[in-house]
Order: structure tokens, then sequence, then C-alpha cells
């Protein structure tokens, strides 16, 4: 049977571009700094992000790991919010590896910490007190619905821990969704939108491996000094890759053919979620989608279990996932198609008439 996958936008297979770049990638010794296409596509994500330089990392995780550490010392305090990928689903890196403590402030509903909160954590010079160091912020928001912020939210998050001697690091696993989204609004053409959204934070870590379709990695940007470091800390933790030219190509190709068409993505996950809205026994969250994936819940009514929807719906070809008990994430992506959408919501509507 075909599925139609909407578990994550992870799931995606390269496209026949990238094959076919990753078959004809000139390929070094990345470890040397020697692989051409591995710092092609560094030099391209850096300019992109508005970065002074770039490091292709094996994965999101690894970028915010390598950038964390990078940021702070043993027993220092990152702020993080309570629903960040960071802290809900990195396997606890930040603490078991860098011996870094977690301040979780709550995610407001639209993804982002309170400013003044955030001004309100901040550590004083206390000797029984850990350091602040470093404020973690995330967009799009995926526990969030996948909501993105504004330039103006991380601009002034940034003034703020700048003028405390504090770093910001962003991680951008879906910035482009982001600045796609808010093109809408602004017009001034997604690609001048995503600097605008990285140049204010000291680090931003991007995958190339969600909706871009590579099949591997990220990259994390920031100044010349900072990406030295995380460097050395990429090759700590094994993240040295060697000939990675051939993963690094299919990352050009994302960069330079795949940001362009998300809009796409997000208008099929609109169509999707009109779709479920007409469904008994669903009930969207709010405002979503706001980008590229629809979150939602079975009404009270519905007696089916968690499992029993995921089965059902697997049994009809389509693939979601379960954020919660009776909530679910559906992502889009380029490999679901209108047919997909369609495909989806006639599963839905069969499961929900034997709940
Ligand atoms: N997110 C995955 C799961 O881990 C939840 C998904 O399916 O969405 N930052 C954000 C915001 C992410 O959503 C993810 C992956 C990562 C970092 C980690 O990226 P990888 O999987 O490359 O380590």
């Amino acid at each position: 049977m075909e599925f139609t996958d909407l578990r994550s936008d992870t799931v995606t297979p390269p496209t026949p571009e990238m094959r076919e770049a990753m078959a004809r990638a000139e390929v070094g010794d990345d470890v040397y700094g020697e692989d051409p296409t591995v710092n092609r596509l560094q030099e391209l994500a850096a300019e992109r992000m508005g970065k002074q330089a770039g490091l292709f990392v094996a994965s999101g995780t690894m970028g915010n790991l390598v950038a964390i550490l990078a940021h702070c010392q043993r027993g220092d305090e990152a702020i993080v919010g309570n629903k960040a990928h960071t802290f809900l689903y990195e396997a606890g890196g930040i603490s078991a590896l860098g011996g870094v403590h977690s301040c979780q402030l709550p995610n407001q509903p639209d993804g982002s910490l309170a400013l003044e909160e955030i001004e309100s954590a901040v550590r004083s010079d206390d000797p029984h007190e850990p350091v602040t160091r470093l404020i973690c912020l995330e967009n799009t928001h995926n526990r969030c619905g996948g909501v993105y912020q504004t330039p103006e939210y991380t601009r002034r998050v940034s003034d703020f821990a700048h003028s405390r001697g504090l770093s910001v690091h962003l991680d951008g696993a879906r910035i482009f969704n982001a600045a796609v989204a808010l093109d809408e609004k602004m017009g001034v053409g997604a690609r001048h939108v995503v600097p605008l959204l990285a140049g204010p934070v000291d680090s931003v870590t991007f995958c190339l491996s969600k909706g871009l379709c590579a099949p591997v990695g990220s990259v994390l940007c920031g100044s010349q000094e900072f990406i030295r470091k995380a460097l050395r800390l990429r090759k700590m933790l094994g993240g040295g890759m060697r000939q990675a030219g051939i993963l690094a190509a299919a990352g050009i190709v994302a960069l330079e053919s795949m940001t362009g068409r998300l809009a796409e993505d997000h208008a099929r996950a609109k169509k999707l979620a009109d779709g479920l809205g007409q469904v008994p026994g669903l009930a969207l969250d709010p405002g979503t989608p706001a980008t590229n994936m629809v979150f939602l819940s079975l009404t009270p009514d519905v007696r089916s279990t968690t499992a029993e929807i995921i089965d059902g719906l697997k049994k009809r070809g389509v693939l979601i996932g379960a954020e919660g008990e009776r909530y679910f994430r559906l992502v889009t992506h380029y490999w679901i198609d209108d047919a997909g959408i369609e495909k989806a919501i006639a599963a839905f509507r069969e499961v929900q008439s034997t709940a």
C-alpha cells in the first residue's frame, strides 16, 4: 500500500534533482576542511542567514547541542520554553552532555516567551544561583502549532539579552517556513525575511532535512569566532563527517530550489484543515495551521482511543502522529499532493463514522 505520510516533514526522501547532485558531488575530507561541496553549502547557508560562517552538522539536535555548548560553560543556565524542542525532544543533551542547567519558561500560545518573564528569570549575581548565559528561541515553533515568530519579537528579545550580556540561540529548524508565512504580510520576498529573523540572534540552526527534503543535515550559523568554537565541539560529539559533500550536495539543492515552494505546503495544510474541520468528532486547534502543521483533537463524544484512530487511518493508507492523548499533528510537505489531502480527509471521515 502506498502511504500518505503526514507524520512529519522529516519523512521526506530526497528529490530526483538531489540524488543526481549527490551522485555528482565533488568531495574531500571535511575534517581537514577540504570538502568543496560542504564548504560551498556552509557559505551559502551563512549568506542566507546573514551570518559570517556556517557549520554543517548531522541533525537539528546536533546543531542545537553544539550551539548551546558553545555559548555555555558547565553549570551555566539557558532559558528555554517549556515546549521547546531543545527542552522536550533532544534527550536532555544539554544537561547530560554539557552540564547546562535549563530554566523553563511557559511558551505562550503564540510560541513566544513573555519578555517580562525572561527579564525576571535572569539570575542575580548570587553564589547560590547558576549564571544565566543564554536564551533559546524556536521559529517556527513546532509544539505550539508550527506558529511563526516575528522579526520584531526576535529583535526585542535579542536587544534585551545583549543589554544584559546574554546570548541568543535560535532553533530555526523551519525558519524558511516562518519566512514564507511572514512574507504573506510583509511582501518583501521570503529570502529577505530570513536575515530579519536570524540577524538579531547570535546563532541559528536550520534543517535541510525537513520541508526542504534533503536526506540528512542541518547548518549552524553565527560569527567566525563562534563557528570555530562550534567546530571543536562538533568533533568532540563525533560529528566530523569526512566526505560529507555527498550529503551537502543535496543541501545545496535544498537551499537553492526548495525554499521557494514551501507556500504550497502551507496552502495544502490549510486545505487539509478546512476539510477536517467538517468531519464530526474532530476539533481543530484555534488558528491551525499557521504554516505546514495541522493540530487537532478528538471531541469528548468520540469513543475511539488515540491508537484506534491512528490504526484506522493506517489501514486506509494515511499516517499521522499523536502529540498526546487524543491529540494529533499532521504535517504537509513536498511529497503530499492534492490527492493526498483528499485521501486523508476521506480516511478521517470513514474512521470517524465507525468511531
Ligand atoms: N522535530 C521532529 C521531532 O523530533 C518532533 C518533528 O517531527 O517535527 N528543532 C525543531 C523545531 C524540530 O522540530 C526538530 C525535529 C529538531 C529541532 C531536531 O531535528 P533533527 O530531527 O534533525 O535532530
